[in-house]
C-alpha cells in the first residue's frame, strides 16, 4: 500500500478553522472530556489539544473499553493522570462521570464557595476524533438523544448547554479532533479501527496488518474465530477458505475476505484486542 497517499488524502484541509472554533468554545468550559478509543489510546489522541486547552482541566475517557484487552485497559488507565475506562454502549455512566468531574474540579468548587457562590455549575465539553463515540457518550450521560453526528468543522451554530444534573452541564455539540498522523503505524491503526474514511483505504494492506498483529499478539484468537492454524503461511487465504468466502467459480474471494476481517476486527467479534500495547509504547 502507498501509505503516504492514504494519509495525505485523508488529512482535512480545514483543520485550522476547526481548531480556532474549538479554542473559542474551550474558553467557556471548566473541563475538557477527551474521548479516546481504549484499543488505541495514543493513536486516537491529538497532542494539539494540550496546547489548545492549556490551563484546562482534562479528563480522558478510554471509550469502547468493552472491545479492548482487559489487561491492557488496566495498564493504560494507570498511564494517564486522570482517566476512566468506559463502555458508552452498554453501561450507564452518568454518576461516574459527574463524580469524576466534581473531584477534578473540587478546588474550583471550594473557591467559589469561599467567595459566597453557593451553587457553581461546572461546564464541560466533549472532544475526540471521528467515530470514537462522542455522540453515544453524550446521549448516555444525559440520558436522552441529543448529540447529532456533527463532524463538519466550521459550522457556526448557537451554543447549547445540556444540564446533566444540578452541578454539571455539557456543551451539546462535541468538538471534533483530528488525530496526529505523522506516525505511520498509528495511521494504520486508525484506519484499521475505522477512524479514517473507508473509500480511501487499501483493504488488503489493512487486513494484512490486522491479521499479522493478531498473529503476533493474540494468536489463539485466530484459531478460535476462523478455525485455522495460525502458523500457516498465507493466513488471509486460510481464513477465506475456512469461512467460505468464495467466488462463483469456487476460488477464494479475497475482497470479500478482507471486508469480513475488517468487520470482525472493528466489531471485536474476533475478541478483545488492543492495538497499542502499553509496554511497546513506552
Ligand atoms: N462497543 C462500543 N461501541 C461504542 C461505544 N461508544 C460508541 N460506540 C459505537 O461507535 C460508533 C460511533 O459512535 P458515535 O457516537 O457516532 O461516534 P462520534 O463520531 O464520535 O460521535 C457507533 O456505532 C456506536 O454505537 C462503546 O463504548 N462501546
Ligand atoms: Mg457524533
Amino acid at each position: 500500500m502507498n501509505e503516504n497517499k492514504t494519509i495525505i488524502n485523508w488529512y482535512p484541509g480545514h483543520m485550522a478553522k476547526a481548531n480556532r472554533q474549538m479554542e473559542e468554545q474551550l474558553k467557556l468550559v471548566d473541563i475538557v472530556i477527551e474521548l479516546r478509543d481504549a484499543r488505541m489510546p495514543l493513536a486516537s489522541g491529538n497532542p494539539l489539544l494540550n496546547s489548545l486547552a492549556k490551563d484546562k482541566k482534562h479528563l480522558i475517557i478510554l471509550n469502547k473499553a468493552d472491545k479492548a484487552d482487559k489487561e491492557e485497559n488496566k495498564k493504560w488507565l494507570n498511564y494517564f493522570e486522570r482517566a476512566l475506562l468506559i463502555d458508552s454502549l452498554n453501561e450507564k455512566n452518568t454518576n461516574r462521570i459527574i463524580n469524576e468531574v466534581k473531584d477534578i474540579l473540587k478546588e474550583k468548587l471550594e473557591k467559589a464557595k469561599a467567595r459566597g457562590i453557593r451553587k457553581k455549575v461546572l461546564r464541560a465539553m466533549v472532544v475526540g476524533i471521528p467515530n470514537v463515540g462522542k455522540s453515544t457518550f453524550i446521549n448516555n450521560i444525559v440520558n436522552r438523544k441529543i448529540a447529532k453526528a456533527e463532524n463538519r468543522p466550521g459550522v457556526t451554530k448557537n451554543l447549547q448547554w445540556i444540564r446533566i444534573n444540578e452541578d454539571v452541564e455539557l456543551l451539546d455539540t462535541p468538538g471534533v479532533l483530528w488525530p496526529k498522523i505523522d506516525d505511520q503505524r498509528q495511521a494504520l491503526i486508525l484506519a484499521l479501527l475505522g477512524s479514517i474514511n473507508d473509500e480511501i483505504l487499501d483493504k488488503e494492506a489493512l487486513a494484512n496488518f490486522g491479521i499479522n498483529y493478531i498473529k503476533d499478539n493474540y494468536p489463539m484468537l485466530l484459531n478460535k474465530r476462523y478455525d485455522i492454524d495460525e502458523n500457516k503461511s498465507d493466513l488471509i487465504k486460510e481464513i477465506g477458505l475456512s469461512k467460505k468466502c468464495l467466488t462463483n467459480d469456487g476460488n477464494i474471494d479475497l475482497d470479500k475476505t478482507y471486508k469480513m476481517i475488517l468487520k470482525d476486527i472493528r466489531g471485536a467479534s474476533i475478541g478483545n484486542i488492543t492495538f497499542e500495547k502499553y509496554e511497546s509504547n513506552q
